[in-house]
Protein backbone atom coordinates (compact mmCIF):
# COMPACT_ATOMS: atom_id res chain seq x y z
CA UNK A 1 0.00 0.00 0.00
CA UNK A 2 1.03 3.22 -0.97
CA UNK A 3 2.59 5.90 1.98
CA UNK A 4 2.46 9.10 -0.45
CA UNK A 5 2.01 10.52 -4.00
CA UNK A 6 4.94 9.55 -5.07
CA UNK A 7 4.40 5.80 -4.43
CA UNK A 8 0.38 5.96 -5.30
CA UNK A 9 1.68 7.19 -8.82
CA UNK A 10 4.30 4.73 -9.08
CA UNK A 11 1.19 1.91 -8.40
CA UNK A 12 -1.03 3.69 -11.20
CA UNK A 13 2.73 2.79 -13.81
CA UNK A 14 2.50 -0.12 -12.60
CA UNK A 15 -1.59 -0.53 -13.55
CA UNK A 16 -0.23 0.75 -16.74
CA UNK A 17 -2.09 3.72 -16.96
CA UNK A 18 0.19 6.65 -16.24
CA UNK A 19 1.07 8.78 -19.02
CA UNK A 20 3.72 11.59 -18.99
CA UNK A 21 3.31 15.06 -20.38
CA UNK A 22 6.08 17.53 -21.30
CA UNK A 23 6.31 21.07 -22.32
CA UNK A 24 2.44 21.54 -21.44
CA UNK A 25 1.44 25.26 -20.71
CA UNK A 26 0.24 25.74 -16.92
CA UNK A 27 -1.77 28.48 -19.00
CA UNK A 28 -5.31 26.54 -20.13
CA UNK A 29 -3.42 23.86 -22.09
CA UNK A 30 -2.69 21.66 -19.37
CA UNK A 31 -6.75 21.85 -18.11
CA UNK A 32 -7.82 20.70 -21.26
CA UNK A 33 -5.11 17.89 -21.89
CA UNK A 34 -6.51 16.82 -18.45
CA UNK A 35 -9.61 17.18 -19.51
CA UNK A 36 -9.47 15.43 -23.19
CA UNK A 37 -7.73 12.28 -21.51
CA UNK A 38 -10.12 11.98 -18.55
CA UNK A 39 -12.32 11.60 -21.85
CA UNK A 40 -10.83 8.93 -23.37
CA UNK A 41 -12.13 4.97 -22.52
CA UNK A 42 -8.96 4.49 -20.53
CA UNK A 43 -9.19 7.78 -18.99
CA UNK A 44 -5.01 7.64 -18.30
CA UNK A 45 -3.13 9.81 -15.20
CA UNK A 46 -0.88 12.44 -16.30
CA UNK A 47 1.92 13.35 -15.18
CA UNK A 48 3.09 16.85 -16.40
CA UNK A 49 6.60 17.84 -16.48
CA UNK A 50 8.81 20.43 -18.36
CA UNK A 51 5.67 22.58 -17.62
CA UNK A 52 5.98 25.61 -19.73
CA UNK A 53 7.93 28.36 -17.81
CA UNK A 54 9.17 26.02 -15.17
CA UNK A 55 12.47 24.19 -14.29
CA UNK A 56 12.52 20.54 -14.97
CA UNK A 57 11.23 17.94 -11.73
CA UNK A 58 8.38 20.68 -10.70
CA UNK A 59 5.31 18.53 -11.72
CA UNK A 60 0.90 18.53 -11.71
CA UNK A 61 -0.53 15.21 -11.39
CA UNK A 62 -4.18 15.27 -12.43
CA UNK A 63 -7.01 12.54 -13.01
CA UNK A 64 -5.27 10.47 -9.86
CA UNK A 65 -8.50 8.64 -9.47
CA UNK A 66 -11.17 9.57 -12.32
CA UNK A 67 -11.29 5.90 -13.15
CA UNK A 68 -13.35 2.82 -10.84
CA UNK A 69 -9.32 1.04 -10.67
CA UNK A 70 -7.70 4.32 -9.75
CA UNK A 71 -10.54 4.97 -6.70
CA UNK A 72 -10.16 1.90 -5.46
CA UNK A 73 -6.29 1.71 -5.01
CA UNK A 74 -6.82 5.22 -3.48
CA UNK A 75 -9.32 3.14 -0.88
CA UNK A 76 -6.55 0.59 -0.96
CA UNK A 77 -9.63 -2.09 -2.21
CA UNK A 78 -8.34 -4.44 -4.81
CA UNK A 79 -8.62 -2.25 -8.20
CA UNK A 80 -9.53 -5.72 -9.98
CA UNK A 81 -12.76 -5.82 -8.62
CA UNK A 82 -15.80 -5.17 -11.02
CA UNK A 83 -16.72 -1.31 -10.13
CA UNK A 84 -20.16 -2.12 -8.40
CA UNK A 85 -18.52 -4.86 -6.50
CA UNK A 86 -15.49 -2.08 -5.23
CA UNK A 87 -18.17 0.36 -4.25
CA UNK A 88 -19.93 -2.20 -2.24
CA UNK A 89 -16.83 -3.12 -0.55
CA UNK A 90 -16.31 0.51 -0.08
CA UNK A 91 -19.43 0.93 1.65
CA UNK A 92 -19.08 -1.96 4.14
CA UNK A 93 -15.60 -0.55 4.70
CA UNK A 94 -16.92 2.88 5.38
CA UNK A 95 -19.44 1.29 8.05
CA UNK A 96 -16.90 -0.41 9.70
CA UNK A 97 -13.87 2.01 9.54
CA UNK A 98 -11.62 2.00 12.86
CA UNK A 99 -10.34 5.74 12.85
CA UNK A 100 -6.77 5.80 12.84
CA UNK A 101 -5.42 9.02 14.76
CA UNK A 102 -2.08 10.32 13.36
CA UNK A 103 1.22 9.71 14.77
CA UNK A 104 3.45 12.86 15.06
CA UNK A 105 6.87 12.54 13.07
CA UNK A 106 10.36 14.09 13.33
CA UNK A 107 10.75 14.88 9.85
CA UNK A 108 9.02 15.85 6.66
CA UNK A 109 10.51 15.81 3.03
CA UNK A 110 9.00 18.91 2.37
CA UNK A 111 10.86 20.96 4.77
CA UNK A 112 13.87 20.01 2.16
CA UNK A 113 12.45 23.45 0.61
CA UNK A 114 11.19 26.53 2.77
CA UNK A 115 10.95 29.87 2.01
CA UNK A 116 9.57 32.38 4.28
CA UNK A 117 8.43 36.16 4.76
CA UNK A 118 9.64 38.20 1.94
CA UNK A 119 11.08 35.71 0.05
CA UNK A 120 7.22 33.98 -0.53
CA UNK A 121 6.98 33.73 -3.93
CA UNK A 122 4.03 31.89 -5.35
CA UNK A 123 4.96 32.28 -8.86
CA UNK A 124 7.89 29.37 -8.16
CA UNK A 125 5.13 27.00 -8.28
CA UNK A 126 2.97 25.64 -11.74
CA UNK A 127 -0.42 26.90 -10.45
CA UNK A 128 -2.79 25.68 -13.51
CA UNK A 129 -5.62 28.18 -15.08
CA UNK A 130 -7.72 25.08 -15.81
CA UNK A 131 -10.28 26.73 -18.08
CA UNK A 132 -10.25 29.32 -20.95
CA UNK A 133 -12.35 31.67 -18.46
CA UNK A 134 -11.34 31.02 -15.16
CA UNK A 135 -10.22 34.11 -13.56
CA UNK A 136 -6.90 33.06 -12.82
CA UNK A 137 -4.65 30.34 -11.67
CA UNK A 138 -5.42 27.65 -9.31
CA UNK A 139 -2.81 26.04 -6.59
CA UNK A 140 -5.45 24.22 -5.14
CA UNK A 141 -8.11 22.22 -6.76
CA UNK A 142 -7.25 19.22 -5.04
CA UNK A 143 -5.26 20.21 -2.32
CA UNK A 144 -6.37 20.20 1.49
CA UNK A 145 -7.44 23.00 3.68
CA UNK A 146 -6.03 22.45 7.07
CA UNK A 147 -7.56 24.79 10.19
CA UNK A 148 -7.52 24.33 13.95
CA UNK A 149 -10.32 24.66 15.96
CA UNK A 150 -10.11 27.50 18.42
CA UNK A 151 -11.91 25.83 21.51
CA UNK A 152 -11.68 21.77 21.02
CA UNK A 153 -8.16 21.19 19.11
CA UNK A 154 -10.10 19.34 16.21
CA UNK A 155 -8.10 19.56 12.90
CA UNK A 156 -10.26 19.83 9.66
CA UNK A 157 -8.65 19.10 6.63
CA UNK A 158 -11.00 19.56 3.31
CA UNK A 159 -10.75 20.22 0.03
CA UNK A 160 -11.98 24.22 -0.59
CA UNK A 161 -10.34 25.73 -4.21
CA UNK A 162 -7.58 28.08 -3.55
CA UNK A 163 -7.14 30.46 -6.22
CA UNK A 164 -3.64 32.67 -6.93
CA UNK A 165 -3.71 36.39 -6.94
CA UNK A 166 -0.66 37.83 -5.97
CA UNK A 167 2.83 36.22 -5.05
CA UNK A 168 1.74 35.70 -0.85
CA UNK A 169 -1.92 36.10 -1.22
CA UNK A 170 -4.52 33.36 -1.89
CA UNK A 171 -8.37 33.24 -1.31
CA UNK A 172 -10.41 29.69 -0.20
CA UNK A 173 -13.27 30.00 -1.35
CA UNK A 174 -16.54 28.07 0.57
CA UNK A 175 -19.36 27.25 -0.98
CA UNK A 176 -21.34 28.27 1.77
CA UNK A 177 -21.07 29.35 5.76
CA UNK A 178 -21.70 25.41 6.66
CA UNK A 179 -18.34 24.17 5.50
CA UNK A 180 -16.06 23.80 8.46
CA UNK A 181 -13.53 25.64 7.21
CA UNK A 182 -16.01 28.16 7.22
CA UNK A 183 -17.04 27.75 10.66
CA UNK A 184 -13.49 27.91 12.29
CA UNK A 185 -12.21 30.36 10.38
CA UNK A 186 -15.04 32.59 11.74
CA UNK A 187 -14.04 31.49 15.39
CA UNK A 188 -11.13 33.34 14.65
CA UNK A 189 -12.59 36.43 13.00
CA UNK A 190 -15.15 36.93 15.94
CA UNK A 191 -12.31 37.56 18.08
CA UNK A 192 -10.53 39.96 15.61
CA UNK A 193 -7.90 37.25 15.16
CA UNK A 194 -6.53 36.07 11.80
CA UNK A 195 -7.15 32.43 11.14
CA UNK A 196 -3.91 30.03 10.83
CA UNK A 197 -4.55 28.04 8.29
CA UNK A 198 -2.24 25.20 5.90
CA UNK A 199 -3.15 24.67 2.35
CA UNK A 200 -1.74 20.97 1.72
CA UNK A 201 -1.05 20.21 -2.44
CA UNK A 202 0.25 16.60 -3.01
CA UNK A 203 -1.46 14.69 -0.49
CA UNK A 204 -1.96 11.40 0.06
CA UNK A 205 -5.44 10.25 -2.10
CA UNK A 206 -6.82 8.58 0.81
CA UNK A 207 -6.61 12.45 2.27
CA UNK A 208 -7.89 13.74 -1.20
CA UNK A 209 -10.91 11.15 -0.64
CA UNK A 210 -10.86 12.14 3.52
CA UNK A 211 -11.04 15.60 2.27
CA UNK A 212 -14.30 15.27 -0.30
CA UNK A 213 -16.12 13.08 2.26
CA UNK A 214 -19.12 14.47 4.12
CA UNK A 215 -17.84 13.86 8.18
CA UNK A 216 -19.16 15.13 11.06
CA UNK A 217 -17.95 18.39 13.06
CA UNK A 218 -15.23 17.44 15.68
CA UNK A 219 -13.99 14.77 13.26
CA UNK A 220 -10.72 15.01 11.68
CA UNK A 221 -10.07 14.26 8.11
CA UNK A 222 -7.07 12.89 9.08
CA UNK A 223 -8.42 9.89 10.90
CA UNK A 224 -10.60 8.91 8.43
CA UNK A 225 -7.94 9.19 6.12
CA UNK A 226 -5.85 6.50 8.72
CA UNK A 227 -8.71 4.50 8.73
CA UNK A 228 -8.98 4.07 5.19
CA UNK A 229 -4.91 2.90 4.69
CA UNK A 230 -5.79 1.25 8.32
CA UNK A 231 -2.43 2.99 9.29
CA UNK A 232 -2.18 6.32 10.67
CA UNK A 233 -0.68 9.68 8.78
CA UNK A 234 2.04 10.89 9.47
CA UNK A 235 1.86 14.61 11.25
CA UNK A 236 4.56 17.21 11.98
CA UNK A 237 4.36 20.32 13.33
CA UNK A 238 4.58 23.41 10.79
CA UNK A 239 7.56 25.19 11.64
CA UNK A 240 5.28 28.81 11.27
CA UNK A 241 1.62 28.08 12.39
CA UNK A 242 2.19 25.01 14.88
CA UNK A 243 -0.58 23.25 13.10
CA UNK A 244 -0.21 19.62 12.85
CA UNK A 245 0.88 18.66 8.63
CA UNK A 246 0.61 15.41 6.69
CA UNK A 247 4.61 14.53 6.65
CA UNK A 248 4.00 12.89 3.78
CA UNK A 249 2.71 16.08 1.45
CA UNK A 250 4.29 17.63 -1.42
CA UNK A 251 3.61 21.01 -1.20
CA UNK A 252 2.78 22.95 1.67
CA UNK A 253 1.59 26.64 2.21
CA UNK A 254 1.42 28.08 5.69
CA UNK A 255 0.01 31.21 6.65
CA UNK A 256 -2.94 32.94 7.98
CA UNK A 257 -6.72 33.52 6.78
CA UNK A 258 -7.80 37.27 7.20
CA UNK A 259 -10.94 38.14 8.38
CA UNK A 260 -13.28 39.56 5.57
CA UNK A 261 -13.79 43.12 7.47
CA UNK A 262 -10.33 43.46 7.04
CA UNK A 263 -9.99 42.16 3.55
CA UNK A 264 -11.35 40.08 0.99
CA UNK A 265 -10.39 39.83 -3.22
CA UNK A 266 -12.37 38.99 -6.28
CA UNK A 267 -12.31 35.40 -6.53
CA UNK A 268 -13.38 32.92 -9.84
CA UNK A 269 -14.83 32.71 -12.26
CA UNK A 270 -14.39 28.88 -11.91
CA UNK A 271 -15.42 26.33 -13.80
CA UNK A 272 -17.53 24.14 -12.25
CA UNK A 273 -18.24 20.22 -12.06
CA UNK A 274 -21.48 20.68 -13.72
CA UNK A 275 -19.24 21.91 -17.02
CA UNK A 276 -20.89 25.57 -16.42
CA UNK A 277 -19.49 28.49 -14.69
CA UNK A 278 -22.41 29.34 -12.15
CA UNK A 279 -20.98 32.84 -11.01
CA UNK A 280 -19.61 35.77 -11.50
CA UNK A 281 -16.57 36.92 -9.10
CA UNK A 282 -17.03 37.20 -5.89
CA UNK A 283 -15.36 38.55 -3.04
CA UNK A 284 -13.91 35.81 -1.05
CA UNK A 285 -11.24 35.77 2.15
CA UNK A 286 -7.57 36.06 1.76
CA UNK A 287 -4.89 34.37 2.81
CA UNK A 288 -1.68 35.85 3.55
CA UNK A 289 0.82 33.23 2.53
CA UNK A 290 4.14 33.68 4.78
CA UNK A 291 5.89 30.13 4.52
CA UNK A 292 6.15 28.06 1.51
CA UNK A 293 7.74 24.46 1.81
CA UNK A 294 8.11 21.68 -0.91
CA UNK A 295 9.75 18.76 -1.63
CA UNK A 296 12.83 18.85 -4.02
CA UNK A 297 10.93 18.10 -7.64
CA UNK A 298 7.63 18.68 -6.15
CA UNK A 299 4.10 17.37 -7.42
CA UNK A 300 1.47 19.70 -7.26
CA UNK A 301 -2.01 17.47 -7.06
CA UNK A 302 -4.42 18.58 -9.70
CA UNK A 303 -8.21 17.73 -10.22
CA UNK A 304 -10.29 20.22 -12.12
CA UNK A 305 -14.17 20.45 -12.01
CA UNK A 306 -14.93 18.93 -15.58
CA UNK A 307 -17.32 18.65 -17.68
CA UNK A 308 -19.95 15.27 -16.82
CA UNK A 309 -19.44 12.75 -17.41
CA UNK A 310 -15.76 13.45 -16.27
CA UNK A 311 -15.68 13.30 -12.10
CA UNK A 312 -12.95 13.77 -9.44
CA UNK A 313 -13.51 9.54 -8.20
CA UNK A 314 -13.85 6.89 -10.68
CA UNK A 315 -16.10 5.52 -7.74
CA UNK A 316 -19.50 7.01 -7.46
CA UNK A 317 -18.73 7.77 -3.21
CA UNK A 318 -21.91 9.62 -2.59
CA UNK A 319 -23.67 6.59 -4.52
CA UNK A 320 -22.14 4.19 -1.84
CA UNK A 321 -23.65 7.28 1.25
CA UNK A 322 -27.09 6.62 -0.53
CA UNK A 323 -26.58 2.85 -0.53
CA UNK A 324 -26.52 2.76 3.25
CA UNK A 325 -28.70 5.23 3.54
CA UNK A 326 -31.26 2.65 1.89
CA UNK A 327 -30.44 -0.31 3.96
CA UNK A 328 -30.32 1.67 7.28
CA UNK A 329 -34.06 2.78 6.70
CA UNK A 330 -34.73 -0.79 6.23
CA UNK A 331 -35.15 -1.10 2.32
CA UNK A 332 -34.30 -4.88 1.60
CA UNK A 333 -32.73 -6.30 -1.52
CA UNK A 334 -30.60 -3.62 -2.99
CA UNK A 335 -28.21 -4.85 -5.22
CA UNK A 336 -26.60 -1.91 -6.23
CA UNK A 337 -26.68 2.47 -6.08
CA UNK A 338 -24.79 4.22 -8.74
CA UNK A 339 -24.62 7.59 -9.88
CA UNK A 340 -23.68 8.74 -13.25
CA UNK A 341 -23.12 12.22 -15.29
CA UNK A 342 -20.76 13.41 -12.29
CA UNK A 343 -22.97 12.56 -9.47
CA UNK A 344 -26.33 14.32 -11.12
CA UNK A 345 -28.01 11.15 -11.86
CA UNK A 346 -28.94 8.34 -9.07
CA UNK A 347 -29.64 4.49 -10.07
CA UNK A 348 -30.80 2.04 -7.58
CA UNK A 349 -31.18 -1.70 -8.45
CA UNK A 350 -33.27 -4.04 -6.39
CA UNK A 351 -35.08 -7.05 -6.14
CA UNK A 352 -38.70 -6.25 -5.72
CA UNK A 353 -40.62 -7.94 -2.86
CA UNK A 354 -43.76 -6.19 -2.62
CA UNK A 355 -45.39 -3.18 -3.82
CA UNK A 356 -44.38 0.06 -3.55
CA UNK A 357 -40.70 -1.26 -2.67
CA UNK A 358 -39.33 0.11 -5.80
CA UNK A 359 -40.61 3.65 -4.86
CA UNK A 360 -39.82 3.60 -1.32
CA UNK A 361 -36.02 2.95 -2.39
CA UNK A 362 -36.62 5.74 -5.48
CA UNK A 363 -38.09 8.16 -2.90
CA UNK A 364 -34.77 7.87 -0.10
CA UNK A 365 -32.28 7.99 -2.65
CA UNK A 366 -34.08 10.72 -4.11
CA UNK A 367 -33.88 12.60 -0.58
CA UNK A 368 -30.67 12.50 -0.52
CA UNK A 369 -29.54 12.95 -4.30
CA UNK A 370 -27.48 16.63 -4.08
CA UNK A 371 -28.24 18.61 -7.16
CA UNK A 372 -29.53 15.09 -9.16
CA UNK A 373 -32.54 15.95 -11.12
CA UNK A 374 -32.96 11.61 -12.26
CA UNK A 375 -33.66 8.88 -9.88
CA UNK A 376 -33.94 5.81 -11.76
CA UNK A 377 -35.03 2.68 -9.96
CA UNK A 378 -34.54 -0.78 -11.93
CA UNK A 379 -34.56 -4.30 -11.41
CA UNK A 380 -31.72 -6.48 -10.31
CA UNK A 381 -31.18 -8.17 -13.13
CA UNK A 382 -29.85 -4.64 -14.41
CA UNK A 383 -26.45 -3.27 -13.49
CA UNK A 384 -26.78 -0.16 -12.19
CA UNK A 385 -23.18 1.12 -13.08
CA UNK A 386 -23.93 0.49 -17.09
CA UNK A 387 -26.11 3.28 -18.41
CA UNK A 388 -26.88 1.28 -21.43
CA UNK A 389 -28.46 -0.93 -19.23
CA UNK A 390 -29.92 1.44 -17.22
CA UNK A 391 -31.38 3.44 -20.59
CA UNK A 392 -32.79 -0.43 -21.75
CA UNK A 393 -34.66 -0.72 -18.43
CA UNK A 394 -36.27 2.58 -18.86
CA UNK A 395 -37.54 1.81 -22.56
CA UNK A 396 -38.53 -1.50 -22.00
CA UNK A 397 -39.75 -1.40 -18.45
CA UNK A 398 -41.31 2.21 -17.41
CA UNK A 399 -44.82 3.18 -19.03
CA UNK A 400 -43.66 7.11 -18.22
CA UNK A 401 -47.75 7.92 -17.86
CA UNK A 402 -47.73 5.56 -15.36
CA UNK A 403 -44.60 5.68 -14.02
CA UNK A 404 -42.75 8.90 -13.46
CA UNK A 405 -43.48 10.83 -10.64
CA UNK A 406 -41.79 14.58 -9.96
CA UNK A 407 -40.75 15.75 -6.50
CA UNK A 408 -40.91 19.51 -6.38
CA UNK A 409 -38.56 22.01 -4.30
CA UNK A 410 -35.98 19.31 -3.40
CA UNK A 411 -32.04 19.30 -2.64
CA UNK A 412 -29.98 21.33 -5.22
CA UNK A 413 -27.35 24.46 -5.00
CA UNK A 414 -26.24 27.36 -6.30
CA UNK A 415 -24.04 25.34 -8.87
CA UNK A 416 -27.60 24.44 -10.64
CA UNK A 417 -26.99 26.22 -14.18
CA UNK A 418 -30.85 25.46 -14.37
CA UNK A 419 -31.84 27.79 -11.68
CA UNK A 420 -33.25 31.06 -12.88
CA UNK A 421 -30.33 34.25 -11.44
CA UNK A 422 -33.60 35.70 -10.40
CA UNK A 423 -34.25 32.87 -7.86
CA UNK A 424 -30.72 32.22 -6.64
CA UNK A 425 -30.63 35.65 -6.06
CA UNK A 426 -33.71 35.31 -3.58
CA UNK A 427 -31.80 32.41 -1.73
CA UNK A 428 -33.98 29.65 -3.90
CA UNK A 429 -31.69 26.66 -4.82
CA UNK A 430 -33.80 23.93 -5.06
CA UNK A 431 -35.40 22.34 -8.12
CA UNK A 432 -37.40 19.42 -8.89
CA UNK A 433 -36.49 15.55 -9.34
CA UNK A 434 -38.16 12.71 -11.04
CA UNK A 435 -38.30 9.40 -10.23
CA UNK A 436 -38.07 7.13 -12.54
CA UNK A 437 -39.62 3.87 -11.85
CA UNK A 438 -38.11 1.43 -14.93
CA UNK A 439 -38.82 -1.65 -12.61
CA UNK A 440 -41.22 -4.38 -13.99
CA UNK A 441 -44.45 -3.45 -12.87
CA UNK A 442 -45.08 -5.45 -9.38
CA UNK A 443 -48.73 -5.86 -9.99
CA UNK A 444 -47.85 -8.68 -13.22
CA UNK A 445 -44.04 -8.69 -12.77
CA UNK A 446 -44.67 -12.41 -13.23
CA UNK A 447 -46.39 -12.26 -16.52
CA UNK A 448 -43.39 -9.99 -17.55
CA UNK A 449 -42.28 -10.73 -20.70
CA UNK A 450 -39.12 -13.05 -19.64
CA UNK A 451 -35.64 -11.58 -21.29
CA UNK A 452 -33.61 -13.32 -23.71
CA UNK A 453 -30.70 -11.25 -22.29
CA UNK A 454 -28.55 -13.66 -20.48
CA UNK A 455 -27.38 -13.04 -16.63
CA UNK A 456 -24.45 -11.30 -15.17
CA UNK A 457 -23.43 -14.52 -13.62
CA UNK A 458 -23.89 -16.48 -16.74
CA UNK A 459 -21.68 -13.78 -18.95
CA UNK A 460 -19.45 -13.76 -16.24
CA UNK A 461 -18.65 -17.51 -16.70
CA UNK A 462 -18.33 -17.05 -20.81
CA UNK A 463 -15.92 -14.08 -19.87
CA UNK A 464 -13.85 -16.55 -17.78
CA UNK A 465 -13.74 -18.97 -20.18
CA UNK A 466 -13.85 -17.11 -23.55
CA UNK A 467 -12.65 -14.00 -22.85
CA UNK A 468 -8.72 -14.82 -24.13
CA UNK A 469 -10.63 -16.03 -27.47
CA UNK A 470 -12.66 -12.80 -27.60
CA UNK A 471 -10.25 -9.84 -26.96
CA UNK A 472 -7.79 -11.76 -29.56
C1 LIG B 1 -11.96 18.47 -6.13
C2 LIG B 1 -12.92 19.08 -5.15
C3 LIG B 1 -13.04 20.46 -5.05
C4 LIG B 1 -13.89 21.04 -4.12
N1 LIG B 1 -13.96 22.41 -4.02
C5 LIG B 1 -14.71 22.97 -3.06
C6 LIG B 1 -14.71 24.40 -2.90
O1 LIG B 1 -14.06 25.14 -3.60
N2 LIG B 1 -15.46 24.92 -1.89
C7 LIG B 1 -16.21 24.13 -1.07
O2 LIG B 1 -16.84 24.66 -0.17
N3 LIG B 1 -16.26 22.78 -1.23
C8 LIG B 1 -15.51 22.19 -2.19
N4 LIG B 1 -15.52 20.83 -2.34
C9 LIG B 1 -16.41 20.03 -1.50
C10 LIG B 1 -15.87 19.83 -0.11
O3 LIG B 1 -14.52 19.51 -0.11
C11 LIG B 1 -16.59 18.68 0.62
O4 LIG B 1 -17.95 18.92 0.64
C12 LIG B 1 -16.09 18.47 2.03
O5 LIG B 1 -16.79 17.39 2.61
C13 LIG B 1 -16.26 19.67 2.92
O6 LIG B 1 -15.59 19.41 4.13
P1 LIG B 1 -16.01 20.04 5.53
O7 LIG B 1 -17.26 19.31 5.93
O8 LIG B 1 -14.84 19.73 6.43
O9 LIG B 1 -16.23 21.50 5.34
C14 LIG B 1 -14.66 20.23 -3.27
C15 LIG B 1 -14.55 18.85 -3.37
C16 LIG B 1 -13.69 18.27 -4.30
C17 LIG B 1 -13.57 16.79 -4.37
MN1 LIG C 1 -14.63 18.35 8.05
Amino acid sequence: MYTNLREFIGEVEQLGALRHVIGADPHVELGGITEVAAGLPECPALLFDKIKGYPAGVRVFTNATTTPQRAALALCIDPALRPLDALKAWMAKRQTLKVQMPVVVKDAAFLENSTRGAKVDLGALPAPTWHSKDGGPYIGSASIVVMRDPDSGWINASIYRVQVHTRNKVTVQFDHQGRHGAIIAKKYWDQGKSCPLAIVSGEDPALFIAGFEYLPEGQSEYDFAGAIKDAPIDVIAGPVTGLLLPAQAEIILEGELNPPSAETLLEGPFGEFTGYYAADKRPCPVMEVTAIHHRNDPILLGSPPMKPPRFHFGLPFRAAGIWSNLEMAGVTDVAGVWQHVAQLVTVVALRQRYAGHAKRAGLIAAANSYMGRLVVVVDDDVDPSDLNDVMWAITTRCEPAEQIDIVREAWSSALDPRIPAEDKARGVTSHSKAIIDACRPFGWIDRFPPTSAISHAEARAIEEKWGAVLRG
